[in-house]
C-alpha cells in the first residue's frame, strides 16, 4: 500500500464524501426568486467580514453546478454533502415556496444520484430568511415552526431521492457566534438571546424529527454539531473548572438535551437568569430518537480561567485560522462520546484544513501543492479509523471543503478547498489533496471489493 495513505479498515458501509454549504459557494443571491438571507445582511454591514467581501456570487456554484458535480465525481466519493438555503425556496420563511429553488436542489439531488452518490442534504447551515430575522428570528418560538413546515416541504420534495437529512449544521455556531459575541449573523450581543436561541434550534431539530417520522419520510434523519474536546491550560483548580464549564457550554450543552432529555445542570445554574424559557413537552421533543449524529471537527479547545492562554503560543502547528492541528484530540473526542452517551451511526460530517496556497503554472497546467493540507486529512483519517477499531460506531469521514469558499466572517481569504477556486476567473483546479483523496478513495474500494487483498 502508499505509505502515504493511512491504513484504516472501513466498516461495510462506512461512507466517504465531500462537504459544502449553500451560503458558502452558490452565489445568485438575487436570481430566480430568491429572499434575503440574514448572512446576506450581515455581510453588508461594514467592517464584519474580514475582506470586506459577501456572497453575491461566491464560487457561483449555481450557474456550475453540472461541472461541480462532475469535479465530485471524480473524486470517487460515496456521498456528497451540501445545504439547501431557506430564503431560495421559501423567500419569506413561511407562506409561498419557490418553485425555481426548489428546482435548483432537485438538479443537485437528481445530479448526484445520476453520477452513483448519495446526497446528504441540510436543511439549516446558517442562512435564516432575513424576513424571519424581522420577526425576532431564533429568539422568536414562532421560528420553530415556520423551520417544521419548511422541512416537511422539502421532505416531501425529495426525501425519497436522499440518503440523509440533517435538522441544522453547528447550533453552538448560531447561538453563541451569532448572538452572544455577535461575530457571525444576525450580530446580536446576548447572552440571554443566545441561550434561547440554542435551545429553540433543539426545540425545532426535535420536532421536525418527529413531523417528518409521521410523514412517513424514509431518509436518515438527525443533526451535526460542532464539538472540540476541551481541556485546561494548566492543572490549577480555576483552569480545570473553567474548562469543565466550557465542556458543558458547548459538548454537553447540546449532547445532553439530545441524548438524555436534560441541560447539563451545572450549566445551568451558571446562566443564573440567563436560561431559557423552555416549556412543557420541549426536552421530551428534543430527545426524540436519531438515526445518526454528525459532527464538525477541526481543533481542541484550552481554557484558563484568565483568558491567557493562545494557541500562537502552544507549540502545536497551526493552520490558516490560527488553529492547533491535534488529529489524537478527534480520537479522544469520539472515544468520549461514546463512553459518555449512547450514540447512534456516528459521521465526521466535516474536517480539514485552511492553507494559503497558490496556484503555479507548470508545463501540464496549473498545479496547486498542499502538502500541509493532505497531511492534515491524512492524520484526521487515520484518527477517525483508531477511534472505529476501539468500538465506536463510526459510519463515514466527510472532507470539508470540495472548493475554496466564503469563510463566513473571514471572507475569502480563507481558503479550505481540495478544488482551488480563482476568484477573479471563477476557475476551478484540483489541487494536490483532492488528487490524493481520490487516490486513497480507489485504495479503499479496491480494499472493500477484496478485504484479503489489504
Ligand atoms: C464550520 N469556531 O464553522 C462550518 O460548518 C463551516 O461552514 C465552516 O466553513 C467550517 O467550519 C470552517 O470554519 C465553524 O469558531 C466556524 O469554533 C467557527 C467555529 C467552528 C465552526
Amino acid at each position: 500500500m502508499n505509505p502515504t495513505f493511512p491504513s484504516f479498515s472501513s466498516n461495510p458501509g462506512f461512507v466517504w464524501g465531500v462537504a459544502t454549504s449553500a451560503f458558502q459557494i452558490e452565489g445568485a443571491a438575487q436570481e430566480d426568486g430568491k429572499g434575503e438571507s440574514i448572512w446576506d445582511r450581515f455581510c453588508r454591514q461594514p467592517g464584519v467580514i474580514a475582506d470586506g467581501s459577501n456572497g453575491d456570487i461566491a464560487c457561483d456554484h449555481y450557474h456550475r453546478l453540472e461541472s461541480d458535480l462532475d469535479l465530485i465525481a471524480g473524486l470517487g466519493v460515496d456521498a456528497y454533502r451540501f445545504s439547501i438555503s431557506w430564503p431560495r425556496i421559501q423567500p419569506d420563511g413561511q407562506g409561498a415556496f419557490n418553485e425555481q429553488g426548489i428546482a435548483f436542489y432537485e438538479r443537485i439531488v437528481d445530479g448526484l444520484r445520476a453520477r452513483g452518490i448519495k446526497p446528504y442534504l441540510t436543511l439549516n447551515h446558517w442562512d435564516l430568511p432575513q424576513a424571519l430575522q424581522d420577526l425576532g428570528g431564533w429568539a422568536n418560538r414562532e421560528t420553530v415552526h415556520r423551520f417544521v413546515s419548511y422541512a416537511r416541504y422539502v421532505a416531501a420534495r425529495l426525501a425519497g431521492r436522499v440518503e440523509s437529512i440533517a435538522t441544522h449544521n453547528e447550533p453552538w455556531v448560531m447561538a453563541v457566534l451569532g448572538h452572544e459575541s455577535g461575530i457571525f449573523a444576525p450580530g446580536v450581543r446576548s447572552r440571554a438571546t443566545a441561550m434561547q436561541v440554542a435551545h429553540h434550534l433543539l426545540l425545532s431539530h426535535g420536532l421536525a424529527l418527529r413531523a417528518l417520522r409521521a410523514d412517513g419520510c424514509g431518509a436518515r434523519l438527525g443533526i451535526v454539531l460542532n464539538l472540540s474536546p476541551i481541556g485546561p491550560a494548566t492543572d490549577s483548580p480555576e483552569d480545570v473548572a473553567a474548562a469543565r464549564l466550557e465542556d458543558g457550554r458547548s459538548v454537553r450543552w447540546y449532547m445532553d438535551p439530545l441524548f438524555l432529555g436534560t441541560y447539563p445542570a451545572d450549566v445551568w445554574q451558571h446562566l443564573g437568569g440567563d436560561v431559557p424559557v423552555v416549556h412543557d413537552g420541549d426536552m421530551q421533543a428534543i430527545s426524540a430518537p436519531m438515526d445518526f449524529l454528525g459532527i464538525n471537527y477541526y481543533t481542541r479547545g484550552v481554557v484558563s480561567a484568565s483568558g491567557a492562554w493562545s494557541a500562537q503560543h502552544s507549540g502545536k502547528p497551526l493552520t490558516d485560522m490560527g488553529w492547533e492541528i491535534v488529529p489524537e484530540c478527534l480520537t479522544e473526542l469520539l472515544l468520549r462520546l461514546h463512553r459518555d452517551w449512547k450514540l447512534p451511526a456516528l459521521y465526521v460530517m466535516e474536517n480539514g484544513a485552511a492553507f494559503a496556497d497558490e496556484a503555479i503554472s507548470t508545463a501540464e497546467g496549473l498545479r496547486v501543492r498542499d502538502s500541509d493540507r493532505v497531511d492534515y486529512i491524512a492524520r484526521h483519517i487515520a484518527a477517525v479509523g483508531s477511534a472505529a477499531a476501539q468500538g465506536v460506531p463510526m459510519a463515514g469521514y466527510m472532507v470539508w471543503s470540495l472548493m475554496d469558499n466564503f469563510e463566513w466572517a473571514s471572507g475569502y481569504a480563507k481558503r479550505f478547498g481540495i478544488v482551488h477556486v480563482d476568484y477573479a476567473t471563477l476557475a476551478r483546479t484540483p489541487k494536490d489533496s483532492y488528487l490524493w483523496y481520490r487516490d486513497f478513495l480507489q485504495v479503499q474500494r479496491n480494499v472493500r471489493a477484496d478485504p484479503l487483498a489489504a
